[in-house]
């Protein structure tokens, strides 16, 4: 065991559910929590039994009564030293979100920091779920729209990012009067328990002991279901595949609950015949390579101006040939693991697909050992139909155009509309990618990469990728429930309209 685990309470084998500091249980499947880039086990984790899950939603359902009482600056002092809290912990914590996710401790510093600066975020917000104020169309009568707390709300999250996607949802809907149950990737449930940990002895500390912030350990079949069918909670927050969504996204439409969806990403950069490459070359080569290509933000196609394309493509094998792969925790490693044997596989199949498909493999593509592999650049002939899916690994697809309305065609013929981006320096066509023909997805970015989002901007994006925000600006809204209120001060009864039902 690493000292690190000790400090952040995590044992040989720790129970996955909680609703409580000191309620934590366990008693369905125990699974083992892997390190991908040993394949050793850390620890083992025990997931709830539907029994569990019901002890659990129940006391997230009964927290939210009193929860949504507190004023919501008080709710936002709370989620302020959640922040805190974290940024004590953050080595510790990217530690092992090094550990059992894989990515390199840079970037695990990273996510940690957009946690901590989530709840920095969500605590000024607290004193900013505004209403806004209308004209009546009546007189002596006031027409307004006010913000209340909406229920427990179902956070599902993905492995990529153990801690990062929970902050988003969890400390904004903490902050809105919301108590929450958190379901994460059954491949990283010892992050999520050491995030439990912390927030529990945050929140015990301000007297709230049960229910406001709950955790489900289980896979999909069991705790993603039983959250999905749940009319207790009328918000599901799901991140993850696309078909993880369209399930989630049915079940929760049958019993007409709310989802917000953030799925599979199909991220492309434009690089213009203007674009400084100085800035191109290191944005695409995180973008690409970064997390190993397991994002839902990485760079999966690189749409080139044909002029530009040789030296670019030249550069970026240079910048490739020139990566540390291997162990995350070593501070030189730029690329660390895929999470498992499977992900590998199916990266090794999208190969063989592309090749079939008339694509020709230019740097990279294999294995090294069990879940290492060397990142790849892959020149195809254009959208074939191995680039419209979304592999969770780090292939780089290279296409070249002639004139910029064939690149942004390339560019929006997929399935999928997280994040885009454009390397220019022409100012029409920066314009012409910014404007209602240009990209569609929902994060448009330029002069730099589609990865690496900052929290204040509302994440998430359109068409497959589900349509959900999440993080800032005022995502918050659908973490609450937004009522029209009209008060009549005067003493007439005048209709709107103008309706006369005189009698
Ligand atoms: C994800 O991959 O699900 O924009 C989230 C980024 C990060 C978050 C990615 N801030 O790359």
């Amino acid at each position: 065991m690493y000292e690190f685990l000790e400090r952040l309470g995590i044992r040989e084998h720790n129970p996955g559910g909680c609703c409580g500091v000191n309620e934590w249980m366990g008693e369905g499947d125990t699974i083992a929590s892997v390190n991908p880039a040993s394949g050793k086990a850390i620890a083992t984790v025990g997931l709830v039994s539907e029994r569990e899950y019901d002890t659990i939603v129940s006391a997230a359902q009964a927290a939210f009564h009193t929860w949504r009482m507190v004023p919501g600056p008080v709710r936002g002092t709370i989620v302020r030293d959640i922040g805190l809290r974290l940024e004590e912990r953050k080595e510790d914590l990217a530690r092992l979100v090094t550990l059992e996710m894989g990515k390199i401790l840079e970037e695990a510093r990273g996510e940690v920091q957009e946690a901590i600066d989530m709840a920095a975020f969500a605590s000024g917000l607290s004193r900013q779920l505004y209403g806004k104020t209308m004209t009546s169309e009546r007189p002596e009568h006031r027409l307004y729209e006010q913000w209340h707390p909406l229920g427990p709300v179902g956070i599902i999250t993905a492995f990529n990012f153990p801690v990062a996607v929970w902050s988003w949802n969890a400390l904004v809907a903490t902050t809105c009067g919301d108590s929450t149950v958190w379901k994460p990737s059954s491949k990283v449930p010892l992050c999520a328990i050491a995030v439990q940990r912390i927030v529990n002895e945050v929140l015990a500390e301000h007297g709230w002991g049960r229910g406001v912030a709950c955790l489900a350990c289980g896979t999909g079949q069991t705790a993603g279901t039983w959250i999905a069918r749940d009319g207790r909670i009328p918000l599901v927050s799901a991140t993850g595949s696309v078909a993880m969504g369209r399930r989630v996204s049915e079940t929760v439409a049958g019993r007409l609950g709310r989802t917000i969806l953030e799925l599979g990403g199909n991220n492309a950069v434009i690089v213009s015949k203007s674009a400084d490459l100085d800035q191109a070359v290191p944005a695409i080569v995180f973008g690409a390579v970064g997390t190993a290509g397991q994002r839902c933000t990485s760079i999966r196609r690189l749409i080139v101006h044909e002029s530009v394309r040789d030296t670019l493509v030249a550069r970026l094998v240079k910048a490739y040939s020139s990566l540390t792969i291997g162990d995350p925790l070593d501070p030189k490693t730029r690329m660390g693991p895929l999470i498992d044997t499977d992900a590998v596989s199916k990266m090794q199949m999208a190969l063989e697909s592309v090749r079939d498909q008339g694509g020709t493999v230019l740097y990279g593509g294999k294995r090294r050992g069990e879940t290492f592999v060397d990142p790849a650049i892959v020149e195809v002939p254009g959208n074939v139909p191995v680039v419209a899916e979304e592999t969770f690994a780090p292939i780089l697809y290279v296409m070249a155009y002639e004139d910029f309305d064939e690149a942004l065609w390339l560019h929006n013929d997929v399935p999928q509309g997280l994040s885009s981006s454009l390397f220019s320096t022409d100012l029409r066509e920066v314009e012409t990618f910014l404007s209602h023909k240009g990209s569609d997805c929902g994060i448009a970015n330029v002069n730099v990469s589609t990865s690496g989002a900052e929290i204040g901007a509302a994440f998430g994006g359109e068409k497959e990728t589900g349509g959900g925000r999440e993080a800032g600006s005022d995502a918050w809204k659908a973490y609450m429930r937004r009522q029209s209120v009209t008060t009549n001060w005067g003493t007439g009864m005048p209709l709107s309209q103008g309706i006369d039902f005189s009698y």
